[in-house]
């Protein structure tokens, strides 16, 4: 029989690789996405599956509409992938992050016990979970220490997907995701940023981005990669929670230089602190200016991940380096600015 797979948030970037991957797979998927926003299926026309996803009016803040998608639509597993995802605007929206995050999730596994308990269930967990976590690398052993809205909201969501396995038996896996970039990745994310605006730059559309601190360290990955990890754990025999990382941080800076490299941009730092600039040696204009505005508050432990249980559980290693995602995108991007 066809397996059928809820996805919510399927508009967004890993929605949309994990909608190829299920149906590449032979599952019928259904994506659910907000009645309310301006939906936007971009990412699932670029990856080619437009057509082949049923898309389903789904709030994460409304218990009564995800009962009802998942009475009608009936799906063997769902992946909670929806999400207010922005860490930065936690900050401005703790209220409603937590409410959607937080709660959504509460709100899906509630349904799942009520409806149909043998449904397989994946929550959508982040790295920012362990926020200020006081070792490194992380992994599902590292005290949970979140230092944003965003990570608070997570984590209880994810100590929810933990309760209902526990207590109430339901088949729910927590999958703590690090970083994880593609040429669909949001502008809003830092990689993004700057592929999209180098690659502007490069043609000449724009002079300069500002950037926060150059010198965060995220450990990114490639989303492609991280999606086959979020259907491992839902075939795997038991559920349980698994890190998905690289093992490996790079900072902001060596993003922007492999990205400069690849759109063709000769870049040198110039200047300390808040000072500090990016020039393009060609040109002699400055490319990269900081503002204070994208500093985060509390960026204290060095955010990187340690997936060995995923590694020996779930089979599960990234394939894309840091480089070559860097480089793939930045030639994503160059390309879109050429048309
Ligand atoms: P994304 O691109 O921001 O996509 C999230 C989607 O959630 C949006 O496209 C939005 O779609 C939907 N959404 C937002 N609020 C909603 C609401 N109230 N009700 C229903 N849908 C809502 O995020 P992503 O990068 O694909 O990440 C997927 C999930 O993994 C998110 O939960 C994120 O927090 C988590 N995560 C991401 C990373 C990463 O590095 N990418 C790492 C760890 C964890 P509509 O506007 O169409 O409704
Ligand atoms: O920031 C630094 C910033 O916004 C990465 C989400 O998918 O991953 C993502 O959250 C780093 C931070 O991602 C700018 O301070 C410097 O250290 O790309 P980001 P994020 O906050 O790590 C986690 C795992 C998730 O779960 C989230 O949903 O880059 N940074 N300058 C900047 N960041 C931004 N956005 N803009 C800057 O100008």
């Amino acid at each position: 029989m066809t397996r059928r797979a809820l996805i919510t948030g399927v508009t967004g970037q890993d929605g949309a690789y994990l909608a190829r991957l299920l149906l590449s797979k032979g599952y019928a998927v259904v994506g659910g996405s907000r009645p309310a926003a301006a939906r936007d299926i971009w990412r699932l026309r670029e990856v080619g599956v437009d057509r082949d996803v049923k898309i389903a009016d789904l709030e994460l803040l409304d218990s009564s509409n995800i009962l009802s998608v998942i009475e009608r639509e009936r799906p063997d597993e769902i992946y909670n992938l929806a999400a207010q995802s922005v860490v930065s605007s936690s900050f401005q929206t703790p209220v409603l992050t937590g409410d959607a995050d937080a709660l959504g999730a509460a709100r899906i596994l509630e349904a799942v016990r009520k409806f149909n308990p043998l449904i397989r269930f994946y929550q959508a967990s982040t790295s920012e979970m362990f926020g200020d976590a006081n070792e490194s690398p992380q992994s599902e052993t590292t005290p949970f220490c979140p230092r944003s809205p965003y990570g608070v909201a997570k984590l209880y969501a994810h100590w929810m997907t933990v309760n209902f396995r526990n207590v109430d038996g339901v088949f729910a896996c927590s999958g703590i995701l690090f970083n994880h970039e593609s040429p669909l990745r949001g502008l809003e994310f830092v990689t993004r940023k700057i592929t999209h605006g180098f690659a502007a730059i490069a043609l000449g559309n724009r002079d300069c981005i500002e950037l926060g601190n150059l010198d965060a360290r995220r450990d990114w990955g490639f989303a492609a990669d991280y999606v086959e990890g979020m259907w491992r754990m839902l075939q795997s025999e038991k559920p349980s929670d698994y890190v998905l990382a690289t093992g490996r941080s790079h900072s902001v800076r060596d993003f922007c230089e492999i990205v400069a490299e690849t759109v063709g941009l000769d870049l040198a730092w110039q200047g300390v602190g808040i000072d500090e600039r990016a020039i393009d040696i060609k040109t002699g204009r400055t490319i990269v200016r900081i503002n204070k505005d994208f500093y985060r508050p509390n960026e204290l432990m060095p955010l990187v991940g340690n997936a060995t249980k995923a590694q020996r559980e779930l089979g599960w290693r990234p394939a894309m380096t840091f480089s070559e995602l860097a480089r793939t995108m930045a030639e994503r991007d160059l390309k879109l600015a050429q048309r």
